[in-house]
């Protein structure tokens, strides 16, 4: 009898320490079909929308063997700075008051995570987000007190309301409806996940928020889980679209543990689409949500619950905008 508890006991370590073997060679070595044409699908850098000078910025630290971390801080900033994006910093639409007020948060490889909420007067959230991740002992800091952080932090204080988003704001009071706009200009809040070339992951998220929102409001884009999540083990994921339905189902989060379960990153964002198609239909039917998410091999995914979401993807030398499958077709 003892022997045969041995026996079984000795298949049963031999059968997990196969297992733990398979699964370090999953973790380091690239699968066979990690290689296309000839190159590794790492590094790679996937963002919301057409953000294909994000994507290039990201690439050129990337290609030189750079951090993922400066990669995505990098592309988020080519958001940031551009006055034509007006969902994303300076040019950003205001709040109802006028009030441009910013979100952005980011995370590293090894779970660090920093983040900015109603932020005033910066013009690189990201980067402020960045510096509350490696100077504070804080996650998120809001407000007037982001501000002050990012005043001392050397940011100078700027006017981020465009004369183009006061017209818009002065042309919105008219009537004053707030009606979220499904694919606004098909450029919008940027979400940009990578991984780099020593297969670190991180991701960046930042966002002027919903246009003409109430004083006050703070979106999914800078919530650790909803707008954006990093696993090193595993992925990465970032949220565009209405941030009440990416906080409520906490998106991202979602996503990242999918992929932790073996799902490949497109089935992985489309169960947290269907998530909350399921939970809230009717909110569904009238809004757009959009996830892309990388996992650490390099395969991506991206879906929408309405059609016209793309998203850019730089990758193997080319930098891409592919239009993202949805789950309503309108
Ligand atoms: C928010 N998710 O504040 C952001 C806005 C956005 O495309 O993504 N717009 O809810």
């Amino acid at each position: 009898m003892p022997s045969r508890r041995l026996f079984l006991k000795n298949t049963l370590l031999a059968g997990t320490g196969m297992l733990a073997g398979i699964e370090l060679w999953r973790q380091w070595l690239p699968f066979p079909d990690d290689v296309v044409g000839g190159s590794t699908r790492w590094p790679a850098v996937i963002a919301t929308w057409d953000n294909r000078k994000a994507t290039a910025a990201a690439w050129q630290i990337l290609s030189a063997g750079g951090r993922a971390l400066d990669a995505v801080e990098a592309g988020a900033r080519v958001a940031e700075a551009d006055p034509n994006d007006t969902s994303v910093g300076y040019g950003g639409l205001p709040d109802r008051d006028g009030n441009v007020t910013l979100d952005a948060c980011i995370m590293d490889e090894f779970g660090n995570a920093g983040s900015v909420t109603y932020l005033q007067h910066i013009k690189h959230p990201v980067s402020v987000a960045r510096r509350v991740m490696e100077k504070t002992p804080h996650v998120i800091l809001s407000g007037d007190g982001a501000l002050e952080f990012a005043l001392s932090e050397g940011f100078p204080k700027e006017n981020l309301l465009t004369e183009e988003a006061r017209r818009a704001w002065e042309a919105w009071k008219v009537k004053s409806e707030y009606r979220p706009v499904i694919n606004s200009e098909r450029h919008d809040t940027i979400g940009i996940v990578a991984v780099d070339a020593q297969r670190r992951l991180s991701g960046a998220c930042s966002t002027s928020g919903m246009a003409f929102k109430m004083r006050g409001r703070v979106g999914d884009s800078p919530i650790i889980g909803a707008g954006m999540f990093v696993d090193n083990e595993v992925g990465a994921a970032a949220a565009t679209g209405l941030g009440e339905l990416v906080l409520k189902t906490l998106g991202s989060f979602l996503i990242v543990e999918e992929m932790r379960r073996g799902k490949h990153p497109q089935k992985a964002v489309e169960k947290a689409i269907r998530r909350i198609a399921q939970k809230y239909p009717q909110q569904a039917r009238e809004n757009q949500v959009g996830f892309v998410a990388l996992d650490r091999r390099g395969r991506h995914g991206a879906f929408s619950l309405q059609p016209g979401f793309n998203y850019a993807l730089f990758q193997a030398e080319q930098n891409l905008v592919f239009e993202a499958a949805s789950l309503f077709a309108r």
